[in-house]
């Protein structure tokens, strides 16, 4: 595709964007609360593979608990067609455009955009079209199947604007891969995800257009594909010129190419450092899209969020946090209030996250047993401390040469630390620590 491209800097030092999933499934919002899928996507597997390396023997799409796969779950024999039926009879996914177009008059872009920026976010990336194929942008380009298949409002494009004047940057979701207006549904088996990519030429033109009236419209700093390219469309020809249009662009590995910017795992994370960027994608729940079922009980909390997060960082990974916004284009309040406490921590601590790279190790264990996430930037590092180390501990692994320097991070109230020497290294000795999701040092090394 490429020869050698450095993944673009910016993208390196955002380290955290939130995803946005909302379209006509937002209306029905029901999956159910069944972890399968994301366990299977999570386990360990790390690659663009996963999707289709997910065995034939586990037939999980029936209890899908991504609610953003309504049109297709509520169609196979389980839970999701039941309380279609039971809730909707026949009523047909098409109709929920109604619902959604009226949400659509009265939404409003600027709590997203505010939710983001409070968040700690440094990029966001809505979809413009998920796999029912419906655009949330008036595309010159219309659906040839379903007639007003898009908003007549410019959602991608309001969106952008409020976003970009909180000074975050902005991607977009495309799913070049699955699009159920050109058939194909149900699809019933993990292992059929690949099959059921449209592989007409009409389809692979349409997509195209798609993509190329994206990025001449709203110039994204990430072109986030999803589930593969059509085989007879040319996915290195957009992205070639989309690097010419936007050259600090990032193109995620989902495109069915051999390169990428960025590799993409599912609910996964890398167990050591990974010299090539990756992002790991998850929702806060187990649902991309809003599941009226979801409550706290299936949101990570803020301190398991700040973990992650460090967790990530410290083997050279960015977040991608899914929210979900309601049928009328609220985040709901559980999920905002996650937002808001993650985005507090980082405002004190993001010096440890933001634009930090790798340290030749991500992690180890203090004396005492509590977790420790390194980061770098310079010759400083920092250890993000997953819980209160106790008033002495040692960090192995730390050099803490003579004259090091010691600082807390984001705290005024406490004493920085002091360094004596133990029989097993140095000790650090710190005071009473008020309650936090993590603590964080910043260490000069000494000489
Ligand atoms: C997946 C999709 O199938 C999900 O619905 C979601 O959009 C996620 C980010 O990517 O592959």
């Amino acid at each position: 595709m490429r020869p050698q491209r450095e993944t673009p800097a910016w993208y390196r030092d955002a380290k955290f964007g939130i995803m946005i999933h909302w379209g006509l499934y937002s209306v029905p919002a029901w999956a159910p609360l069944d972890d399968e899928v994301v366990r299977l996507l999570g386990a360990g597997r790390t690659g663009p593979e996963q999707l289709t390396a997910v065995t034939e023997a586990s037939d999980p799409l029936a209890r899908h608990s991504y609610a953003e796969w309504y049109q297709n779950t509520h169609l196979l024999d389980g839970p999701t067609r039941a309380y279609h039926r039971r809730v909707y009879g026949n009523r047909p996914y098409e109709d929920f455009r109604t619902e959604f177009t009226a949400a659509v008059r009265a939404w409003d872009p600027a709590p997203w955009a505010d939710l983001c920026a409070a968040a700690g976010a440094r990029y966001v990336v809505p979809t413009c079209k998920h796999h029912d194929g419906y655009l949330l942008w008036p595309s010159a380009h219309a659906n040839p199947y379903v007639p007003d298949w898009q908003t007549g409002r410019d959602l991608i494009g309001e969106l952008g604007t409020a976003v970009r004047d909180r000074g975050l940057r902005y991607g977009l979701y495309y799913s070049g891969g699955l699009d159920w207006t050109f058939g194909n549904l149900p699809i019933r088996r993990m292992a059929d995800v690949a099959a059921s990519v449209p592989d007409s030429p009409g389809y692979a033109g349409y997509v195209d257009a798609h993509w190329r009236e994206l990025v001449d419209r709203y110039r994204p700093s990430v072109l986030w594909n999803d589930i593969g390219y059509p085989r007879s469309g040319d996915a290195a020809g957009l992205v070639a010129d989309y690097y010419a249009a936007v050259p600090d662009g990032v193109v995620n590995d989902r495109f069915s190419l051999d390169d990428a910017d960025v590799r993409t795992p599912e609910y996964g994370i890398r167990s050591e450092i990974d010299p090539a960027p990756w992002e790991t994608v998850r929702a806060l729940g187990l649902s991309f899209g809003w599941n009226r079922q979801e409550t706290t009980a299936q949101f990570l909390s803020s301190t398991e969020l700040v973990h992650l997060l460090a967790d990530v960082v410290s083997k050279n990974g960015n977040l991608l946090l899914g929210i979900t916004p309601d049928d009328h284009g609220v985040v709901p309040a559980g999920q905002r209030t996650v937002l808001h406490e993650l985005g507090r921590w980082l405002a004190g601590h993001g010096e440890a996250i933001f634009g930090t790279r790798p340290w030749h190790v991500p992690a180890a264990v203090t004396s005492t047993g509590v977790p420790v996430r390194f980061t770098c930037r310079d010759d400083v590092h920092y250890l993000i401390l997953l819980g209160d180390p106790g008033p002495e501990f040692g960090v192995p692994g730390l050099p803490l040469r003579p004259g090091a320097r010691l600082r807390w991070v984001g705290r005024d109230d406490v004493a920085d630390p002091g360094v004596r020497l133990g029989p097993a290294g140095p000790v650090l000795t710190v005071g009473a620590l008020p309650p936090a999701p993590a603590y964080v040092l910043a260490v000069r090394p000494g000489s």
